[in-house]
């Protein structure tokens, strides 16, 4: 065993208050791809242009189709190990925990994890709210696929008459969709509606977009447990640390005396060495890494 492993593993048994921050890495094992790097694409759109207002306010339909693809994707994905350890460590009873996730994909409830210790600060795919701004309809947990006939089987390219793209090897997508590939255009009367509005508001998905404040009320809560003492081990699984405010609250933790380990398939060599103060690393997919090392506190999974 490392001597990181062995060293983490001691101040993990005597650990009072941990934090868990977690990031789209925790589900490439359930086969839901990540934000950047090559998997952040879809039909050769960047995801993170995807997840804006104003992607939303020029195309509803388009985005209504990235996020029915990623709805249709998460239903069908299953929580990995590394879900399913670090549920079992928020039901520990003898240590104060808490979970921050920016995945939206609902992997940690269905892997058992109490709600009332998860913060979903970037919302959930299976949450939708009105757009009008005088309506405050909010539908939570609604896992109905498709959401409209309009939004079926959107996750298949769409010739320009709109015909289903059969499916085509690699050498030809590179001819086909030189900049974007085609998708269905989707009438806003096709879109998800709001049941309550007259005048038929449009729903969007209820994630928190880029540029868009998080949930208030949950960074109060968040804040709150920060600050009420110290934190003794912040756990960084699977995540780019490049989204803000989720990735303050690593610096914050460790500033206040709180010690680091990351699990991530890519890490600092600084890190690997033990170089970096008060952080562990631990390379690889953390839905292997995670059971490991969290072993001698929630058994096997
Ligand atoms: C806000 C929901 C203020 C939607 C998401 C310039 C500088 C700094 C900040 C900003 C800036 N310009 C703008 C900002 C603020 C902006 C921001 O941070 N932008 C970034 C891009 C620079 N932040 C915001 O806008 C936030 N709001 O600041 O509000 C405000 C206040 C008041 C009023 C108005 C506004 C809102 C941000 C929320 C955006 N929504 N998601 C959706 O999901 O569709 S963020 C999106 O990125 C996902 O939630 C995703 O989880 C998140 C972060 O990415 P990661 O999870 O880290 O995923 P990533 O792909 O990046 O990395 C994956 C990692 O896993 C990698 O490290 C990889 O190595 C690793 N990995 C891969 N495989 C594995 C693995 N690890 C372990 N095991 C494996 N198998």
């Amino acid at each position: 065993m490392s001597k990181q492993l062995i060293e983490f593993q001691d101040h993990l048994m005597n650990s009072k208050r941990i934090v868990a921050l977690v990031g789209a890495g925790l589900s490439v094992s359930s086969g839901l791809p990540t934000f950047r790097g090559s998997q952040g694409l879809w039909k050769n759109f960047n995801m993170i242009d995807l997840a804006t207002p104003d992607a939303f306010y020029i195309d509803p339909g388009l985005v209504w189709q990235f996020y029915s693809w990623r709805r249709i994707n998460a239903l069908k994905a299953k929580p990995n190990k590394g879900h399913l350890a670090l549920a079992k460590l928020s039901k520990l009873n003898n240590i104060e925990f808490m979970t921050i996730t920016q995945n939206v994909d609902g992997l940690l409830i269905r892997a058992g994890h109490p709600k009332e210790k998860l913060h979903e600060i970037h919302g959930s795919l299976f949450d939708l709210r009105c757009t009008s701004f005088m309506c405050n309809y909010v539908d939570h947990d609604n896992f109905k696929n498709p959401l409209t006939k309009a939004l079926a089987e959107t996750e298949f390219e769409y010739d320009k008459s709109g015909r289903k793209r059969k499916i085509i090897d690699e050498s030809e997508v590179n001819k086909l969709s030189p900049q974007f590939a085609p998708v269905k255009q989707i009438p806003e009367e096709e879109l998800p509606q709001c049941p309550v509005c007259e005048d038929g508001s449009l729903l969007r998905p209820g994630v928190v977009w880029f540029g868009e404040s998080l949930p208030l009320q949950m960074i109060d809560k968040i804040d709150n447990f920060i600050e009420l003492d110290k934190i003794d081990l912040i756990l960084v699984i699977g995540t780019s640390g490049t989204v803000y405010p989720a990735n303050s609250y690593v610096d914050r933790i460790k500033l206040k005396g709180g010690k680091v380990a990351i699990f991530n398939t890519d890490i600092e060599s600084e890190i690997l060495n033990g170089e970096e103060k008060d952080t562990w690393g631990f390379q690889g997919d953390a839905a292997e890494l995670l059971p490991i090392a969290l072993k001698p506190l929630i058994g096997d999974i």
